[in-house]
């Protein structure tokens, strides 16, 4: 038995919208079942290795506030182990089933390639035993190709072949160790893949290394037996000025380009969508438009500023229009619902993670039941499939059909009266999901 970090916590239940216990659901039951799915099913939360047992929530002013217990072995290995308890513990109390990681959030990066796989893989057959015991399972495995000053000019897109070299390297063990971990889907967050000036940067040049790069990371994990998703996260910017997976479109631009659209999907982040001035439901449907939407990395930013806060999402209204298009997309495509999200520099009690994760769940969980009733009860569907339906028939069937050229087109407007106003009833659809809000 080790030692327990969340003392006087116990597991989180669901006690319903009318309990006072900040410590319980009050809309996240996990075996309720919505849109013939349960929750859980719907969801498989996730929770972020790297912002709730690896960040201390300093920022460029100060240093980390948080005082982790289990963040004080000066011995890596014994500090990754008792990391590693006190994120099972905290999943377990959590009730969720899943966690994400990057490599070196596991366990402190070696001085060397070969230190770092020691390491890793000493870690990697602790982290076995703790999944074997409490069923949880690993829903991602990424490599954090970012923070090593190494990376400063990208890792797949570095001007320098070497450095491109030591990123497949560091790729490579980060995909043994999902593989080793059963994971079921591995990420591609571009991190520095981008660029901070193009005077300096010959563009073409990197995307085609960027995609050399993948293609080879996809090959050599299908060789391995791994049957999972690959993910690649948009995001517009930060680190760089410019990244290369700007957005959902963006992304899957590139995909199609270099053929790799059939093993990539993507992971969708509400605060690297709102940095690319979209809406998290405009990403969604972009994706899932392409049949790519594979997953989704939970947060929110702040609309009075311009980067990338990573706060616990809590805004209902939002996440019940992104639900919407979850619902009519039939869901994700492998992945799940991953906090990436930190709590605030000053929120320095040990509950105040518990308070997130549940704050977090519950929009979600609200936010489902709502867009659930809107397409089954509510006027939505039907009102949004009106205004489409002089396609349903006639001519225009014969346009979504293909049959028609632009000298028809010249033929119908040529004959036809002056066409009436018609209204998009923005506001009424706006009240719609008020009302059942
Ligand atoms: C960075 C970000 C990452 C990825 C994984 O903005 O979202 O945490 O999710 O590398
Ligand atoms: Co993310």
């Amino acid at each position: 038995m080790s030692k327990e970090y969340y003392k006087g916590i116990d597991k989180i239940k669901f006690e319903g919208p009318g309990s006072d216990n900040p410590l319980a659901f009050k809309y996240y039951d996990p075996e309720k079942v919505v849109a013939g799915k349960t929750m859980k099913e719907h969801f498989k939360f996730a929770i972020a290795y790297w912002h709730s047992f690896c960040g201390v929530g300093s920022d460029p002013f100060g240093p980390g506030t948080q005082n982790f217990e289990w963040d004080k072995s000066p011995d890596p290995v014994q500090a990754a182990k008792d990391k590693a308890d006190a994120a099972f513990e905290f999943i377990s109390k959590m009730g969720f089933e899943y966690f994400c990681f990057h490599d070196y959030d596991l366990i402190k990066e070696g001085s060397n390639l070969i230190e770092s796989e020691k390491r890793l893989n000493t870690i990697v057959e602790y982290i076995k035993e703790k999944k074997a015991d409490s069923g949880i399972k690993l829903l991602w495995g990424t490599a954090n190709c970012f923070s090593n000053p190494r990376y400063m000019n990208g890792a797949a897109t570095n001007p320098n072949f070497n450095i491109v070299a030591r990123a497949g390297a560091q790729v490579k063990l980060a995909l043994d160790a999902t593989i080793a971990l059963n994971g079921e889907n591995y990420v591609f967050w571009g991190g520095r893949e981008g660029y901070m000036s193009l005077l300096n940067t010959d563009m073409g040049r990197e995307l085609d290394h960027m995609a050399q790069f993948l293609t080879m990371a996809k090959d050599y994990a299908r060789a391995q037996g791994f049957t999972g998703t690959f993910f690649i996260e948009p995001k517009p910017m930060e680190p760089m000025k410019h990244q290369y997976d700007f957005d959902s479109a963006t992304a899957i631009g590139f995909l199609k380009e270099y053929g790799l659209e059939k093993d990539f999907k993507l992971n969708i982040e509400v605060n690297h969508a709102t940095l690319a001035q979209h809406t998290m439901q405009h990403e969604l449907a972009v994706a899932a438009k392409a049949g790519m939407l594979g997953s989704i990395d939970a947060n929110r930013g702040d609309y009075q500023n311009g980067w990338d806060t990573d706060q616990f999402p809590n805004n209902i209204q939002e996440t019940t229009e992104a639900m919407l298009v979850f619902l009519e997309s039939r869901g994700l495509r492998g992945g799940g619902i991953n906090f990436d999200a930190k709590i605030r520099r000053n929120s320095t009690d040990i509950e105040d993670i518990f308070y997130a994760h549940i704050g977090g769940a519950d929009t979600f969980a609200r936010a489902l039941i709502t867009a659930d009733k809107i397409i089954s009860s509510s006027s939505y569907s039907e009102l949004r499939r009106k205004r489409y339906q002089t396609f349903d028939s006639g001519k225009g069937k014969d346009f979504e059909n293909g049959k028609l050229e632009l000298n028809d087109l010249y033929n119908i407007a040529k004959d036809s009266n002056e066409i009436s106003l018609e209204s998009g009833k923005q506001e009424l659809f706006e009240n719609i999901i008020n009302q059942y809000i």
